[in-house]
């Protein structure tokens, strides 16, 4: 007779197989997107004891139908600039997932966007948005418009000729876009200024980020950093240890870097480096967060300009250097893989204790090795930036009741999220034999949401 042992040997070969196959359709399928390649097979992976004792999802092809993206639109986007010349983006938009909800996700200006980026983004954020438990699908957007040095009458321009044609492919129950890198407030304005003349009616509901006079929600500017840190704080309490008195070091400069800089702050950190594209800067009385607020906020001006502010302070150009600054906890709020494995051993190497992802797959698979061999605390990206979607989920929510909620019930609420999705992860990495091991817990527990509502609707 078969023993147990080796009915669960045979399924993990399966299983390995399964997943091992459909990796390679993604390969083919999308080559040369190194990005994507490089999110899909961290979540396959991670999805092993998934399919070792649920078979039936091998026998549903779930992997391969959720790794083909619902729709990929890609447009032109023409536009005039300063000097009266003609310039054209290619602008995209990725709806990847809408089992559990309208498509839902951010759109990112920069000039390394393409294809691959956006699909990388866009798989994640299913994973992510199910993990809220809000009833949001994944999607996003972006073009390859770089807005460093234009005008506000060129980002205006540019980002209207992106609303013109994206309109026809979003609304309150499609897909609702948001902001990203190089995309914020005032680039959420001039898009829902756009929609709304060419819809002719006042859909609050099909953008969020929005500002706060015209259907934007209070806590969703803060939300993101604010959750990654609530995160770190629920993995520290689990080790007896808290923000109180720790040193931290911030990668970025933008919306998330700057509210995770705040809450860890507000918990008692002292935050001492943060940077941006061109470098970074070291402040080891702990940064003042006024001055940064103001130079990136306000000014739009390099992080550089800091130490000319405050002499005590410390400018390095390039940004990997950063995490070689001693420090207790790492925040990398700033880009995909800004940590790799050299990195992630400099800050092993100096005791740094937890790792908060803010950004999008900071850190590259093997960093992310590195730190789970050497019993770091890791926050994966999905689950500890979840925050900021799920503010969106609630800024939705407000829309369709008319109604606003106040800062503190916001952040409350935020707070809430982020403990659940902590305990969700836990929970999905003990079930599946991998204790402590949050990226395996948050990829199952987000995966199994989006599954069974793809199985029960049919073969979608
Ligand atoms: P912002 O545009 O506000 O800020 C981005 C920051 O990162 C800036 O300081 C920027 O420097 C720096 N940066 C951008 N690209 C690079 C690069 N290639 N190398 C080094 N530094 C870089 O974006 P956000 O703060 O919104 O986004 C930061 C990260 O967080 C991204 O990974 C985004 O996907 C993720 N995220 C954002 C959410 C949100 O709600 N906004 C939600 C969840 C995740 P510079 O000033 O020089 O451009
Ligand atoms: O990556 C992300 O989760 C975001 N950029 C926010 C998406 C959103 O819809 O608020």
């Amino acid at each position: 007779m078969t023993t147990l042992h080796e009915v669960k040997d045979a399924n993990s070969k399966i299983a390995k197989e399964y997943v091992n196959e459909v990796f390679e359709t993604v390969i083919a399928r999308n080559p040369f997107e190194s990005e994507f390649h490089q999110a899909a097979k961290e979540i396959f992976d991670s999805l092993i004891p998934v399919f070792i004792k649920h078979p039936h999802y091998i026998d549903q092809n779930i992997l391969e139908r959720m790794v083909e993206p619902e729709r990929v639109i890609s447009f032109r986007v023409p536009w005039i600039d300063d000097q009266g010349k003609v310039q054209v983006n290619r602008g995209f938009r990725v709806q990847f997932n809408s089992a559990i909800g309208p498509y839902k996700g951010g759109v990112r200006f920069h000039p390394s966007v393409n294809a691959g980026i956006i699909k990388f983004l866009g798989f994640e954020q299913i994973f992510k948005n199910s993990l809220t438990g809000l009833p949001i699908g994944g999607g996003k957007g972006g073009a390859d418009f770089d807005p460093k040095g234009k005008s506000d009458g060129e980002i205006m321009r540019f980002t209207q000729s992106f609303m013109t044609e994206l309109y026809r492919y979003i609304g309150p129950d499609i897909d609702v876009p948001a902001g990203d890198i190089g995309v914020g407030a005032r680039e959420i304005g001039f898009m829902y200024g756009q929609y709304k003349r060419i819809r002719g009616g006042f859909e609050a509901g099909v953008l969020t980020g929005k500002g706060l006079g015209y259907g934007g929600s209070l806590a969703r500017t803060e939300a993101t950093g604010y959750g990654t840190v609530y995160f770190v704080e629920e993995m520290l309490k689990d080790r007896g240890q808290s923000f109180k008195g720790s040193t931290v070091v911030v990668s970025g400069s933008g919306n998330v870097s700057i509210y995770a800089m705040e809450k860890a702050m507000q918990l008692g950190a002292k935050v001492v480096a943060c940077s941006d594209s061109n470098g970074y800067i070291y402040d080891q009385n702990g940064i003042n967060l006024d001055t940064v607020k103001r130079l990136k906020e306000v000014e739009r001006k390099r992080i550089k300009e800091y130490v000319a502010e405050h002499p005590g302070a410390l400018y390095f150009e390039g940004c990997s250097g950063i995490w070689s600054i001693p420090c207790d906890i790492a925040l990398p709020c700033a880009t995909q893989n800004e940590i790799d494995e050299a990195a992630a051993k400099i800050l092993v190497a100096n005791g740094v204790i937890a790792v908060g992802e803010g950004a999008n797959m900071p850190s590259t698979l093997d960093a992310i090795d590195v730190f789970l061999k050497n019993k770091v605390l890791f926050g994966p990206a999905k689950a500890a930036n979840a925050g900021g979607v799920a503010v969106s989920a609630l800024e939705m929510s407000q829309n369709s009741m008319r109604l606003s909620w106040t800062f503190d019930e916001v952040d409350a609420k935020l707070h809430k999220i982020m403990e659940n999705i902590y305990r969700n992860c836990v929970k999905a990495a003990d079930e599946y034999g991998h204790p402590g091991n949050l990226v395996v817990g948050a990829n199952i527990a987000g995966f199994l949401r989006v599954a069974d509502a793809m199985i029960v609707q049919g073969v979608i």
